[in-house]
């Protein structure tokens, strides 16, 4: 027996025109089955014309169809009512009772009896008829001319009967009318290339809106969605990647290079992984950590230094990186190093580790992500500058700054923007220009000034991704499937 489509062909064959719901009943097949085979057709050819045809009908609602079959409400409240009477508080504890009791007394077949003791309900007629079951039946079978439009108003009122308008389709026959479907081919092959029988095929059209299947392989975790989005707006903007793929570091680069002082807060254990094992790192370039001992205990550069005892035991110590500014110091210290001074800008997005109070936003490590720009006389407009654009490629425009304080940078400034998903102001990082006694013990020319700003990569994606606490998108407890559920990152680059 031929196919669906085959079909329709065979009996458009013999027809004017068609229309697609009288084939699903002549086939004794679901609407959407024909449009199926209709879509299969047209991929085939223009073999049919199909023009929309919407027409509204009239149909019965789920309750509608049950009045229809068993009764209405009123009916079965007349037809509860025994020839004593019945209290009316019992009468009310069946289904749907209150509105068969309204529409009962409306329709003249009930009285409440109220001479003595509680209200009781009789019949007021012998016998009724359930009109409303009629006509519902009637609607149901398309026939609505008998029906007053008062009783048709009165049951889309009452949500028995619902206007749906349904999509159809009117076949003729069209320029390419065949009985039969030519063979889609799917693939070009090279065969058909060299034979030349490419010429006389027909190809199945791309349905560039079917889903992708999807992949049996391994999933990007949001986090490296977003930093992925991030990688390429730098590379765009023409930073180059810093190598951080080193999350042990020393004190020397991670603090004391940066000028932040030996006695600082956060180089207490309370606020920084020390490493034990090994404790400590003694490679040096000598002359420049010279510089660092002079530049902290005695100052030079025009700065006073801070006058301690500045002790290489304390810059020894090994520790889990507090910031990948680490890292760009080690790249500033080597760019130094260069016979020839080159203006560059490097980025770096890596993980840092911080022993700090754990929240709902927070853990012991997060993605610093931080851009860091070198080239003479740059300023504080240049800082701005740079980082507006770089917050305006991620879809953030209304940028506030607050001065703050760095070790390393002066001045320094947390940015703002006014998030309108979360209608709030809400920080979104921190910058500043590296301070003279970081640059000059390095070697760097000066008149070179290096600006930099950072933020994280966790509060970014968990917006993105509407997550509140940072455990759903990190660490042991997350829900794997996110991971393969969570859609493609997109940013206004
Ligand atoms: O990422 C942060 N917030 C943020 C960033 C983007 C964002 O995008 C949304 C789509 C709109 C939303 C929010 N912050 C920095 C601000 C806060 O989340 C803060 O509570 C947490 N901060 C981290 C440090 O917390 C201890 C974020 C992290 C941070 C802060 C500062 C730097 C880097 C990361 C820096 C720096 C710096 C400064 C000068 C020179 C070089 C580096």
């Amino acid at each position: 027996m031929a196919n669906l489509p085959e079909k329709i062909l065979q009996e458009l064959s013999t027809k004017q025109s068609l229309n697609t719901l009288d084939l699903a009943q002549v086939f004794n097949e679901d609407h959407q089955k024909i449009i199926g085979a209709l879509k299969s057709i047209q991929a085939n050819g223009e073999l049919v014309n199909a023009e929309v045809i919407s027409k509204t009908s009239l149909e019965l609602t789920s309750e509608g169809t049950e009045i229809a079959e068993t009764g209405s409400h009123e009916a079965k409240i007349f037809n509860s009512i025994p020839d004593a009477g019945i209290k009316q508080a019992e009468l009310m504890k069946l289904p749907n009772a209150k509105v068969g009791f309204s529409k009962a007394m409306s329709s003249g077949w009930i009285q409440v009896d109220k001479s003595g003791g509680p209200p009781l309900v009789k019949k007021k007629v012998d016998s009724i008829d359930d009109v409303v079951k009629t006509h519902l039946t009637a609607i149901k079978s398309g026939q609505l001319s008998n029906i007053p439009d008062a009783k048709l108003q009165e049951y889309k009122k009452r949500k028995l009967t619902q206007q749906v308008v349904v999509k159809s389709f009117d076949l003729t026959k069209g320029p390419e009318f065949s009985l039969t479907l030519n063979k889609l081919e799917t693939d070009l092959t090279s065969e058909m290339l060299l034979s030349g029988s490419w010429k006389s095929l027909k190809f199945k059209d791309y349905n560039l809106n079917a889903k992708g299947s999807q992949l049996d392989c391994g999933y990007l975790h949001p986090l490296l969605k977003v930093r992925s989005e991030f990688r390429q707006i730098f590379l765009e903007m023409g930073f180059a990647e810093m190598p951080t793929n080193n999350f042990i570091e020393n004190s020397f680069w991670n603090f004391d290079a940066l000028f932040q002082p030996q006695q600082h807060p956060a180089r207490d254990a309370h606020d920084t992984f020390f490493i034990s094992n090994p404790r400590t790192s003694s490679k040096f370039p000598e002359e420049y950590l010279e510089k660092v001992k002079n530049v902290h205990s005695k100052g030079g550069y025009g700065s006073l230094g801070y006058g301690y005892d500045w002790k290489i035991e304390e810059a020894e110590k090994n520790l889990l990186r507090t910031h990948t500014t680490a890292v760009s110091a080690r790249m500033l210290y080597a760019l130094a190093q260069e016979k020839e001074f080159k203006p560059s800008k490097f980025f770096s997005i890596d993980r840092v580790f911080r022993n700090e109070t754990l929240d709902a936003t927070h853990l012991a490590e997060f993605h610093q992500v931080e851009g860091v720009i070198a080239d003479y006389n740059l300023t504080l407009g240049d800082l701005i500058g740079v980082f507006t654009e770089f917050f305006k490629k991620l879809g953030i425009t209304e940028l506030e700054f607050k001065p703050a304080f760095n070790p390393y940078t002066e001045p320094s400034m947390e940015i703002f923007c006014f998030h309108p998903g979360l209608n709030k102001w809400i920080e979104i990082g921190n910058s500043g220009i590296f301070r003279p006694e970081m640059l000059l013990p390095m070697g760097l020319p000066e008149d070179v000034k290096v600006i930099a700003w950072g933020l994280s990569l966790e509060r970014p994606t968990m917006i993105k991704y509407g997550y509140n606490n940072i455990r759903d998108l990190v660490g042991p407890k997350v829900d794997l499937q996110m991971i393969q559920s969570s859609p493609v990152c997109r940013l206004d680059k």
